[in-house]
C-alpha cells in the first residue's frame, strides 16, 4: 500500500504507531500526542508555509548564516568529506552548504520516502558530478551508511533546530547515536534556536494569518481521516505559550467547549479548557547548546549567530 494513498484518503490503512501514540495520548493525563504526527502531505505543505512566515525567523536566519559562513565553512571542511544530512533536505539550505564545502559525496536520511527521492533528485540535477545516496530511514535509530561513503570523512548536517523538538535526554542519545554513525574524526553542523523574548518567540508560533493554528489542527484532522475519527475540531484552539521553567515554547490544542467524540470507535471526552500538548520546541542558551553538544559526544569548535543572537550555528567535532 503506498503512503500517498492514504495521505490522499483513498485508503483507510492506519500507520499502528500512529493509532497507537493517538489512543494512548488521548488517554494519557495530561493528554500528549508526539509532534511527529504532524507531517503528513498537508502537514508538510503547511510547515512549508510557516518557514516563510514574517514571524518565523528560525529558517530565514539560518539560511542567512549558511550563506554568510559559506566561505569559512569550505576552509573547515575536510577534502572530500562525505556531507550526512539528517532529513530529506531543505531546497535551499542544502545547496549552500554544498556549493561552500564541495564534498565528494551527499547522503540525505529521511523517513519519507517520497520526499527523499523527490529531493535527491533535485539535488541530482543541481549538482550533476555528486554522487547522491539517499537513505530511507528512521534516524532516531541506528541507520548504516552507504558503503560507498566507507573510508570517507563525515560532515553531518542538522538544521533547522529539529533538535529542539526533542526532549533533552532524547536529544542527547541522538547526538551520541550520530556520532557513532559518522565515526570518529566526523564533524557536524548543527542549527540549534536560542532563547529569546516571548514576545518574539509567541508570535512566531502562533502567527497572525493564522497557518500555525492550522498546522497545529491538521493533526485532528489527520486523526479524523486516518483513524476514523469524530472530533469537532472547529471546536479546539490554537495555543502556542512559553514554558520559562522548561525553556520551550509548548504548542497545545485547547477545547472551547465540552465535547464528546470517538477514534476508531474508543470513546473519549474533553471539557472545555483541556487541552492536548502536541509539541515542544526547546530553546538554547550559548551555554546550554554547548553543555547539550558535549553531552551528546561532540565538542564545539565554531559557532555563528545572526546580529541579533537569535538562531546559532554551530560546527562540532567528535
Ligand atoms: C520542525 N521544527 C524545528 C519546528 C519548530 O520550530 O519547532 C516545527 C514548528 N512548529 C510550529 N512551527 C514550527
Amino acid at each position: 500500500m503506498l503512503k500517498q494513498e492514504l495521505e490522499d484518503g483513498q485508503a483507510s490503512l492506519a500507520d499502528p504507531h500512529f493509532r497507537a501514540d493517538v489512543l494512548s495520548g488521548l488517554e494519557a493525563r495530561p493528554r500528549a500526542i508526539p509532534a511527529r504526527w504532524f507531517y503528513d502531505r498537508r502537514g508538510s505543505e503547511l510547515f512549508e508555509e510557516i518557514t516563510r512566515l514574517p514571524e518565523y525567523y528560525p529558517t530565514r536566519t539560518e539560511t542567512e548564516l549558511l550563506r554568510q559562513t559559506g566561505p569559512e565553512l569550505g576552509a573547515l571542511a575536510a577534502r572530500g568529506a562525505a556531507v550526512v544530512e539528517f532529513g530529506s533536505g531543505s531546497s535551499v539550505k542544502t545547496p549552500l552548504l554544498l556549493r561552500a564545502i564541495d564534498p565528494a559525496a551527499y547522503v540525505p536520511i529521511d523517513i519519507s520516502g517520497d520526499f527523499l527521492r523527490q529531493s535527491a533528485a533535485e539535488l541530482g540535477q543541481a549538482f550533476p558530478g555528486l554522487p547522491v545516496y539517499p537513505v530511507e530511514a528512521n534516524f532516531l535509530r541506528p541507520v548504516p551508511l552507504p558503503e560507498q561513503v566507507t573510508g570517507m570523512p563525515k560532515l553531518g548536517f542538522f538544521p533547522g533546530s529539529t533538535i529542539g523538538n526533542m526532549q533533552a535526554w532524547h536529544a542527547v542519545n541522538l547526538l551520541r547515536a550520530m556520532r557513532e554513525w559518522l565515526g570518529d574524526g566526523a564533524r557536524l553542523l548543527i542549527g540549534m534556536d536560542r532563547v529569546k523574548s516571548p514576545d518574539v518567540l509567541v508570535p512566531a508560533y502562533d502567527d497572525a494569518q493564522g497557518i500555525t493554528a492550522a498546522f497545529n489542527l491538521n493533526l485532528l484532522e489527520r486523526i479524523n481521516r486516518e483513524l476514523d475519527g469524530t472530533i469537532p475540531v472547529e471546536a479546539f484552539r490554537h495555543v502556542a505559550l512559553w514554558n520559562d521553567d522548561a525553556a520551550r515554547i509548548e504548542m497545545h490544542l485547547e477545547a472551547v467547549r465540552d465535547m464528546a467524540f470517538t477514534v476508531e470507535g474508543r470513546p473519549f471526552e474533553m471539557a472545555a479548557g483541556e487541552t492536548i500538548h502536541t509539541e515542544n520546541s526547546h530553546k538554547y542558551g550559548r551555554n546550554g547548546a554547548r553543555m547539550l553538544l558535549r553531552a551528546g559526544g561532540w565538542t564545539p569548535i565554531r559557532e555563528w549567530t545572526d546580529d541579533n543572537d537569535w538562531f546559532a550555528l554551530i560546527l562540532c567535532e567528535a
